[in-house]
């Protein structure tokens, strides 16, 4: 094939998308004053998406905020009854609406207005006389860049998702507990940091397999997430190593939390390929000193903890 057959293949394929975008399988709302406007806009959008068009600004909010389902807001920067630069950064600043593309209508001749709008954020606009296919064509362009963003982010919240979790567990790992310990505002009322280590896991692994040992910290995993409280983070710290982040706990609290993971793993044998297994594990806490005192700080205490209840017997919480 000759690069400009491949070109047209290209080029029919993002025709075909542009023709389904067109036969109604997108939803245009729109915000214009009752009237002429409203007539036009049917008129010149029919056939080309599936349009809602709404005269009060109020419910406009509410249908495009409450209700979402909209790829793309028109919005006349004619309409007087709500200012339309407002509606814009209404839009721009609400969650469910922030990425949505927003087709301003400009009065002719007005460019300081259509300048405004997209200033406020606006993806685009068009100015009056409004022609149908200029109008049809600019909604296009923002439904397709609506997907190809709408598809950046998916692989982007994938990619991080990824990064921040152990495949092993499925819990997330240390990196996610370091972001999590590097925002001030987590431990606004102070967090409580321990660290668990499984004992003598290398036993495990040499007596029952490597496959054995990986299920033990699956079932672990399992155990510590239904241990602590929603608002604990836990995390496969590494290895056979797991940390539990308790925000606003005081030492009493985290003492209680520490010691009811580590009788969850010696209470309940171990069920799946390791059978009769018995497993315990050790324990360190820290609670921080103040919101001054550096997260690597508090994990150095919580690690001096572990090491302690390793040194003195195992199976067993040290603070
Ligand atoms: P202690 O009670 O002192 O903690 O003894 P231990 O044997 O648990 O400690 P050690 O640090 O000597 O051994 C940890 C072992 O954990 C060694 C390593 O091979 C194993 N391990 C680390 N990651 C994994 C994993 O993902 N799967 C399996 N099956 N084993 C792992
Ligand atoms: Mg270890
Ligand atoms: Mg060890
Ligand atoms: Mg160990």
């Amino acid at each position: 094939r000759t690069r400009a057959e491949f070109a047209m293949q290209l080029v029919g394929g993002e025709m075909e998308m542009l023709r389904r975008l067109a036969a109604g399988q997108s939803h245009t709302l729109a915000y214009v004053e009752a009237g002429d406007t409203e007539r036009l806009i049917a008129r010149r959008l029919r056939g080309e998406t599936a349009l809602t068009v709404l005269s009060d600004a109020t419910a406009f909010l509410q249908a495009a905020i409450a209700r979402p389902g909209a790829d793309v807001f028109v919005i006349d920067l004619a309409a007087r009854q709500t200012d339309p630069l407002r509606l814009i950064s209404q839009l721009r600043s609400d969650e469910a609406t922030r990425f949505l593309p927003i087709l301003a209508l400009a009065e002719a001749g007005d460019e300081a207005g259509a300048a405004r709008a997209l200033e406020l954020g606006a993806s685009d606009y068009i100015a009056r006389p409004i022609d149908r296919n200029e109008l049809a064509a600019r909604l296009r362009t923002q439904l397709l860049r609506k997907r190809y963003d709408e598809g950046l982010r998916r692989s982007l919240q994938e990619t991080i998702e990824l990064a921040v979790t152990d495949p092993l567990t499925g819990l997330h790992n240390r990196r996610f507990l370091d972001v999590r310990l590097s925002r001030p505002a987590a431990h606004a009322d102070g967090y409580a940091l321990a660290l668990f280590d499984i004992d003598h896991f290398k036993r495990i692994n040499d007596g029952f397999g490597h496959d054995v040992g990986d299920s033990v910290l699956k079932e672990f995993a399992g155990r510590l997430k239904a241990a602590v409280r929603a608002s604990d983070l836990v995390c496969r710290f590494g290895g056979e190593e797991f940390a539990a982040l308790m925000p606003a706990a005081d030492f009493q609290t985290a003492s209680k939390i520490a010691e009811r993971i580590r009788q969850a793993v010696e209470d309940t044998p171990f069920a799946g390929p390791g059978e009769g297994l018995s497993v315990t594990v050790s324990g360190g806490f820290a609670v921080a000193h103040d919101s001054a005192e550096p997260a690597g700080s508090v994990l150095k205490r919580a690690d001096a903890a572990l090491y302690e209840a390793k040194r003195t017997g195992r199976n067993q919480i040290c603070s």
